[in-house]
């Protein structure tokens, strides 16, 4: 009989051995020990060759698959192990041939840079030497197999972000050994992922341009970014609010920072959603997708939402004999390549090493299935963390086809209501002064990247501006789970003849809610109002995103809305809350609300004060698969 002392010390050690086994990190000494590197220029159909780094197993005693990744961000950066731009240490141990590529016109592969190069349709392009990332992928595959000793002839392909987008852009017309994709926070379309939303520009990304603007312009093994980012003053800029309502209209940006970058030139040039972005999408190529894909996303990806939940979405819709599923948890972007112990998102605490979980049950399972032919498939259609109850979901189909949609309705003094209002001919007024934004974050911050934290952060300060019109239920009898996609509804009027709606859903705390344990900011969480989901529609484009429209001067107008779905439980004793408003700075620019053909180009004295009113007869749609209301997509 083992003294129960005893017991317990030998259970805290076997328990730290295994924390220690499963979280070891693997280093550069440990990729040394286990795995021979070599570099290789592929040559493309077209004679154009892409640099490759390709690390093998030194055990040569089995055969093993490929697990690629293709970037623009630098292929000779992922030898730095263990940074999240590597596979999980999970798969590194498990023994794979990993593969890194610099995309064509990047670093040190040739060729020409394209963003989210179109993808030429069918498998025809090889005799015209046609090329796009398809093709790309496909003799990169094709060489691979036939000239990489000791693989097993299957290969796996993922990435972050950017990244995420290649692995997707494999996927028409793929390459026979391509078993598996893991397309993570994936852009599908620029012009509502990153620094569009719904034809609004992400004033929070004006920097980021620096990146994907030039071709080989300074772009080093050491640096992954162009000497122009030096033009950005990050370090000089300690209130970002203040510095961009300084450099006043868009069009002074491009003097200042981007006069010579051939991206930000298209983005001004194509400010409505016309053949330039429609053929940069890769959603309507996902048609007869043969690989399985596991489709990876972060609630509180404030870069790349819209992509994991649309490529899951279409290819779901598109290719129905492919084994498809999406896991989307607690994270920022790419959040789920790095364990941090806590899961935290600002202050917000989630739970310990989720990302562990994601890394060893979910993604390790997927590629070890389908490369190796390790292990049973049972990973669900959709694995969706809660971020109301902070526990893990799963469900047979996303949206669930079994939860309704609820309707929330603006009534007087605003109250959100279940049930329809008697008066529907109410107005909630407001003056939307772009002199005068609503700030963005609750906290001063500088100039970002991109944005990110503020996904999280409190909203009292916007809802105590007389420009926010805000509408809270009564405190939560029981708990509210929305599950799926969030529709705002709206029927608007204004003074002006343009306007963005920025809608937001909030999850309103207890006044003596207690605050969260791992909170190193010591944030009181009593009445905090959390933001759970938030989105911006640039009015203009509510009929259609190519061809935008006006608005008549105090004519009730809808517009409708779509924000990304959610999995949130709002419990008993918290209140929902909607905010509505016409300024959201700097996260997103400013419109003139005078019509002006194209907004990068206006000038000071197109912008314009506006009294808006949000009529009585708006709603938002909640939870479940609302694709049913036809909200206009092109
Ligand atoms: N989606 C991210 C991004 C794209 C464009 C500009 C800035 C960021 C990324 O690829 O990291």
């Amino acid at each position: 009989m083992i003294p129960t002392k005893l017991k317990s010390i030998l259970i805290l050690f076997f328990s730290f051995i295994t924390i220690v086994l499963q979280a070891q990190p693997v280093d550069s000494t440990y990729v040394a020990n286990h795995y021979d590197k070599s570099s290789h220029f592929i040559k493309m159909r077209d004679g154009v060759k892409l640099y490759t780094i390709v690390y093998t197993p030194k055990d040569k005693s089995k055969t093993y698959p490929f697990l690629m990744k293709r970037t623009c961000y630098n292929a000779s950066r992922s030898d730095n192990f263990n940074t999240g731009r590597s596979p999980s240490p999970y798969l590194v141990r498990d023994g794979y041939i990993l593969v890194y590529q610099d995309v064509r016109g990047r670093y040190m592969s040739e060729g020409t840079f394209d963003n989210m190069r179109p993808n030429i349709p069918g498998n025809k392009k090889r005799k015209k030497k046609q090329i796009d990332e398809s093709s790309d992928t496909y003799d990169t595959v094709d060489w691979l197999v036939k000239n990489i000793k000791g693989n097993n002839g299957k290969v796996g392909i993922y990435g972050i972000s950017y990244p995420g987008f290649y692995s997707t852009a494999a996927l028409p017309d793929a390459h026979p050994a391509l078993k598996a994709a893991s397309p993570q926070a994936p852009i599908a379309d620029f012009f509502f992922d990153d620094f569009h939303h719904n034809g609004a520009f992400l004033q929070s990304y004006l920097p980021a341009f620096g990146v994907f603007g030039y071709q080989k312009d300074s772009l080093t093994k050491e640096r992954w970014y162009s000497d122009k980012m030096a033009r950005i003053p990050f370090d000089k800029v300690a209130d970002g609010y203040d510095y961009n309502l300084e450099l006043g209209p868009l069009k002074n940006a491009t003097e200042k920072f981007h006069h010579d970058n051939f991206f930000w030139e298209q983005v001004v040039e194509h400010p409505n959603y016309d053949e330039f972005w429609q053929k940069r999408s890769i959603l309507p190529h996902l048609k007869k997708i043969k690989p399985a894909v596991l489709t990876v996303g972060g609630w509180y990806d404030a870069e790349d939402l819209y992509g994991p939940l649309n490529i899951y979405k279409t290819i779901e819709k598109e290719s129905p004999k492919c084994n498809n599923t999406i896991v989307m948890g607690p994270w920022t972007h790419g959040g789920w390549s790095r364990e941090r112990g806590q899961q935290t998102v600002n202050h917000i605490y989630y739970g310990d090493s989720i990302s562990t979980f994601y890394q060893k049950e979910i993604e390790f399972r997927f590629f070890a299935h389908y490369l190796k032919g390790e292990g049973e498939m049972t990973l669900p259609e959709a694995y969706m963390f809660d971020t109301g109850t902070k526990e893990w979901k799963q469900f047979t189909s996303w949206p669930p086809k079994e939860i309704k949609p609820t309707t929330f309705y603006f009534g007087e003094n605003g109250v959100l209501s279940l049930n329809e209002p008697t008066d529907t001919k109410a107005t909630f007024e407001y003056t939307s002064d772009p002199a005068h934004p609503v700030p963005y974050r609750s906290t001063t911050e500088g100039l970002t990247f991109t944005p990110r934290m503020f996904i999280t952060d409190d909203q009292r300060h916007a809802a105590r501006r007389p420009d926010v019109v805000a509408f809270k239920t009564e405190i939560l009898e029981e708990d509210i789970t929305i599950a799926g996609e969030v529709l705002a509804d709206l029927i608007v009027s204004m003074t002006g003849t343009d306007a963005d709606f920025i809608v937001k859903l909030i999850d309103v705390y207890p006044q003596d809610h207690p605050n969260y344990e791992h909170n190193p900011k010591n944030i009181k969480m009593g009445a905090y109002q959390q933001l759970v989901r938030h989105e911006v529609f640039r009015g203009r484009f509510r009929n259609s995103f190519e061809k935008p429209e006006p608005f008549q001067p105090n004519t009730p107008t809808q517009v409708k809305v779509q924000l990304q779905d959610i999995l949130h439980t709002f419990k008993k004793g918290h209140r929902i809350m909607i905010q509505i408003h016409s300024t959201w700075f700097p996260y997103i620019d400013r419109n003139p609300q005078k019509y002006v053909p194209n907004i990068y180009k206006a000038n000071e004295e197109d912008f314009v004060k506006s009294e808006i009113k949000v009529h009585g007869s708006s709603a938002v749609k909640a939870g479940g698969d609302l694709s049913k209301y036809k909200v206009i997509r092109p």
